[in-house]
C-alpha cells in the first residue's frame, strides 16, 4: 500500500509511524484509518520490530476525527459514526493495545478528540512542553470515544476525568504529567533526543518479558488479586524460559552489560 496520509518505516528495531496531514492537524480521513491499520499489521508481522513510535507531522500530533468529512448541512442524511467508531476508532486502539512491545507516543503538539485518547491507549505517552490534550467531544455535543471514557478515569481518577470530559478544556502537557495522565512532559529542545532515547531504550530491551508486562498490567483492570497472581504465575514461568531471562542472569552473574535479543 502507498501511504498517502502517514508515514512510516521500520529500522534497526524501531517501527515510526507519524500521522501526517499538518495541514488539518493530522486528523483521520477514512484513508488515513485505512493506511494506519496496514501500518499495524506490518508493525505485528515484522519480527524485527521492537518497539512502535506513533507521532504527529507539524504543529499538531492529532485532532481526533476530519470534521469536513462529517456531512451537517440542514436535510443531508447523518453519517452513522458508531460505524466509523466500529470499523476505525475501535480496532486501532485495541490494536495499540495488543501489540507485543511498547508502543511509545510521542505527542508533538495538541492532541484532541479522538487523537487525545490514542494516544492514552498507547503504552508511554511522552509530551513536549508546548504539547496539550482536549476532550474536544464536550465542545460539538459527542462523548469520548477512542477509549476516553476508560482510560480517563483509570488514569487520572473520576473527578477530573469528569472535568476533562464535561468541559472540554485544554490541558496542558504539564498538568497531564502532574496529573499523571502521561508518563513525561519534556522541554522541546529535548522532545526529539528524548523520543529516540526512550526508542533506542526499548529497541534492545527484553521485549518478550515487556510485552508480558504490558498485558498482564492491561488484564489487572478487571482481574481480581487473585486472577492477577495466576497471571502473573503463568505469564512468569514462559518469560523464565526465554533467551532474554538466560542473558539478563548471566549478565548480572558477571557484571556485564546484558545484550537481549527479545527472544
Ligand atoms: O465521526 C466519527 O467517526 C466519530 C469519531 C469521533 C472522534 C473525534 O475525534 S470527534 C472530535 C473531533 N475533533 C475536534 O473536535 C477538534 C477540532 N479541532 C479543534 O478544536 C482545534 O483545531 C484545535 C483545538 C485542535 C487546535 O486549534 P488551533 O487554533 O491550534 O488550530 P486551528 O486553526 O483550529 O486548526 C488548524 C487547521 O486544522 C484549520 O484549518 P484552516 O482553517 O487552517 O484551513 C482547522 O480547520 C483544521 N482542523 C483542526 N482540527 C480539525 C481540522 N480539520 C478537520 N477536522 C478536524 N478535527
Amino acid at each position: 500500500m502507498t501511504y498517502q496520509s502517514i508515514l512510516f518505516g521500520i529500522d534497526g528495531g524501531i517501527a515510526r509511524l507519524t500521522f501526517n496531514r499538518p495541514d488539518r492537524l493530522n486528523s483521520f480521513t477514512e484513508a488515513m484509518h485505512a493506511e494506519v491499520r496496514d501500518a499495524l499489521v506490518h508493525v505485528r508481522s515484522d519480527a524485527t520490530v521492537r518497539t512502535l513510535l506513533v507521532t504527529g507531522a507539524g504543529r499538531g500530533f492529532c485532532a481526533g476525527q476530519d470534521l469536513a468529512d462529517r456531512s451537517v448541512a440542514p436535510g443531508a442524511e447523518p453519517v452513522d459514526i458508531g460505524d466509523s467508531i466500529e470499523r476505525n476508532y475501535k480496532p486501532l486502539v485495541l490494536s495499540l493495545r495488543a501489540l507485543p512491545m511498547p508502543v511509545v507516543c510521542a505527542v508533538n503538539g495538541v492532541a484532541a478528540g479522538a487523537g487525545a485518547n490514542i494516544a492514552l491507549a498507547c503504552d508511554i505517552v511522552i509530551a513536549a512542553r508546548s504539547a496539550s490534550f482536549i476532550q474536544a467531544f464536550a465542545r460539538i455535543g459527542l462523548l469520548p470515544d477512542a477509549g476516553g471514557t476508560y482510560f480517563l478515569p483509570r488514569l487520572v481518577g473520576s473527578a477530573r476525568a469528569m472535568g476533562l470530559a464535561l468541559l472540554g478544556e485544554k490541558l496542558s502537557a504539564e498538568d497531564a504529567e502532574r496529573w499523571g495522565l502521561i508518563w513525561k512532559c519534556v522541554d522541546d529542545a529535548e522532545f526529539v533526543s528524548s523520543t529516540d532515547a526512550m526508542l533506542a531504550h526499548f529497541a534492545s530491551a527484553p521485549t518478550r518479558g515487556l510485552a508480558a508486562t504490558k498485558q498482564a498490567l492491561q488484564l489487572s483492570a478487571s482481574n481480581t488479586l487473585e486472577q492477577q497472581l495466576d497471571v502473573e504465575r503463568d505469564r512468569q514461568r514462559e518469560l523464565g524460559r526465554s533467551d532474554d531471562y538466560r542473558e539478563g542472569v548471566a549478565a548480572f552473574s558477571s557484571k556485564r552489560l546484558p545484550k537481549f535479543t527479545g527472544r
